[in-house]
């Protein structure tokens, strides 16, 4: 399968389409977007978990992988979905958590009650000297063990307390997980994404770490390799038309490498997030710092380049579920908020690998602005603001830190029009839309000026025009401090890719060979003969052909 001129869109199925009238987005909800997102022209539905679950976590907290949870509506819905998507030749990835399962789950409640077949799924261990088992800390604040009252023992939870760690070691671990991924391609799936998929091997032992969090003893461990080959093997490995991406947690270059060469029969891509740690360059996400054009384009370019030197394949993205709204974060959501968004995508999507798009990406939706702590939702932000007070930390910066980096910037619900709700529901959402979606919503689509559009032709772009889905890549302009720029080439085609990241002109120094034409840009202007000149913002494509 050509990787390279598929897009993928996420779909955060909550906050999508409500259909029932309870402020929940749902499956009806999708059904009924998508001749919308036949219009776009994605090919797959990367749909985040809408399984049976408490919603601790948003559904990454799940209590059954066979069921859908019934505020998303019932298995015949999902049927019909398959069904009526593939009708528009679009194809679902179902996202598969295999880190860790709620502890509402049967293997979690069995494991309680003493089961022992149970309980070897799971991580429990002694404590040391009335302390948890290991220092580690929790991805979501706070102490990764929990002390199960009335035994000596802990669980491992590297995500919320009520997300219990499955113990990969045990073969029978593996093989419920295999029959899970093998339900759903029985279903009619076409691919997976792979929830922290690289943290799945734990260690041999289990120690303190002197120097950090713990991380550094399970990101990418010790059989990882052997386990994704296993399940490559097992399941999804059996058919040829299969599309899979692993979420990559602080993982590294060459891991990466071999997680997507289709030699090493693991997954297709990955994602790795090394070009959003621009702006907290620590590691610690709450912290603000300015936006470092730089470590962008080193970040962007290193990974281009040596996944092409080793035979790795990219999901190309500018944020998901987790992350800000990057108009908001990188671009600007004044002013500019056209140009710089459409900027933003034709940086992203003329690179090699597999652009996803998440849902209102498209139409430029921006952060959401909550001013007080009642608005927020997401478990990772409200422990976030009750240790912070904890620690006497001024309510101001918390705040200040929560508009910047909360992940419920990118989960407030679609903006659909301009009626109330933004026509995501006829009841109160569960979490507040955005006041914005009378201007930025998807009325404007068939207007040739819209994100909407540019969006559109960028993916048609890349199914037409070989050069962006096979070509090879090289940077441009590395030293540059405005324009990021760079260069696609095939036998046949050359690609220029030009991209101001500010709102200031930027030149350089840089004259394109003869014959060279506009294939796209953000401004409707020719271009001028002579140094290259970039508007505030400005993107532009150029095509050469033999
Ligand atoms: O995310 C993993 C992950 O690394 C992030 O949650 C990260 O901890 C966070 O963005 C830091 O701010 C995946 C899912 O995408 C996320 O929604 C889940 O909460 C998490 O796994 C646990 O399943
Ligand atoms: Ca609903």
């Amino acid at each position: 399968m050509n990787l390279g001129n598929k897009v993928v869109y996420q779909i955060y199925p909550k906050s999508f389409q409500d259909t029932n009238g309870d402020g929940i987005g749902d499956l009806q909800g999708i059904i009924r977007r998508l001749d919308y997102l036949k219009e776009l022209g994605v090919d797959y539905l990367w749909i985040t978990p809408f399984f049976l679950s408490p919603q601790n976590d948003n559904g990454y907290d799940i209590a059954d992988y066979r069921s859908i949870d019934p505020m998303y509506g019932t298995m015949e819905d999902f049927d019909q979905l398959v069904r009526e998507a593939a009708d528009r030749n679009i194809y679902l990835m179902m996202d598969m958590v295999f880190n860790h399962c709620s502890t509402k789950h049967e293997w979690f409640q069995k494991a309680l009650a003493g089961d022992p077949y149970y309980r070897d799924f799971f991580i429990f261990k002694k404590g040391k000297n009335g302390l948890p088992p290991t220092n580690w800390e929790s991805n979501f604040g706070g102490d990764a063990w929990n002390y199960l009252p009335g035994t000596d023992e802990y669980y491992l939870h590297l995500f919320h307390v009520s997300q219990a760690d499955l113990n990969w070691e045990n073969p029978n671990v593996r093989r419920a997980c295999y029959d899970i991924v093998n339900f759903w391609i029985d279903k009619g799936v076409k691919g997976f994404r792979f929830d922290v998929i690289n943290l799945i091997s734990k260690p041999e032992t289990y120690e303190d770490d002197l120097t950090g969090n713990g991380k550094k003893y399970y990101t990418d461990g010790p059989k990882i390799h052997e386990y994704l080959q296993e399940l490559n093997r097992e399941t999804f490995g059996r058919f040829d038309d299969m599309i899979t991406v692993g979420e990559m947690s602080s993982t590294t270059l060459e891991n990466s490498i071999r997680y997507s060469n289709s030699d090493s029969h693991e997954l297709s891509m990955i994602f790795s997030f090394h070009h959003l740690r621009i702006d907290y360059p620590s590691g610690n996400k709450w912290e603000i710092q300015p936006f470092r054009f730089h470590d962008l384009k080193k970040n962007l370019f290193t990974w281009q380049r040596e996944m092409e030197k080793g035979g790795g394949w990219n999901a190309l993205f500018w944020y998901n579920h987790d992350q800000p709204r990057i108009v908001s974060r990188v671009g600007d959501e004044g002013k500019y908020r056209l140009e710089s968004a459409k900027m933003l995508a034709t940086a992203l999507h003329g690179l090699k690998g597999t652009p996803y798009i998440y849902q209102g990406e498209e139409i430029g939706m921006t952060n959401a602005h909550f001013t007080d702590i009642s608005q927020y939702r997401d478990i990772e932000s409200l422990n976030y603001y009750n240790l912070m007070r904890r620690k006497g930390k001024p309510e101001e910066e918390i705040y200040e830190s929560l508009r910047r980096k909360s992940r419920d910037n990118s989960r407030t619900p679609m903006q659909w029009d301009d009626t109330e709700n933004a026509g995501f529901s006829e009841a109160d959402p569960w979490i507040s839309v955005i006041p914005n979606y009378k201007e930025i919503n998807t009325l404007d689509r068939e207007d040739e000026n819209s994100i909407f559009s540019y969006y559109r032709k960028l993916i048609r772009l890349r199914k037409t025009v070989p050069v962006l889905a096979d070509g090879s890549f090289e940077a441009l302009l590395e030293e540059d401090d405005r324009i990021l720029a760079y260069k696609r080439r095939t036998k046949e085609q050359e690609l220029y890719v030009f991209c101001n990241f500010f709102p200031e002109e930027a030149s350089a120094d840089f004259s394109l060979q003869e014959g060279c034409r506009c294939l796209l840009s953000n401004y409707n202007e020719e271009i001028q003969p002579g140094a290259l000149k970039l508007r505030p913002y400005k993107a532009v494509m150029f095509l050469w052909e033999k």
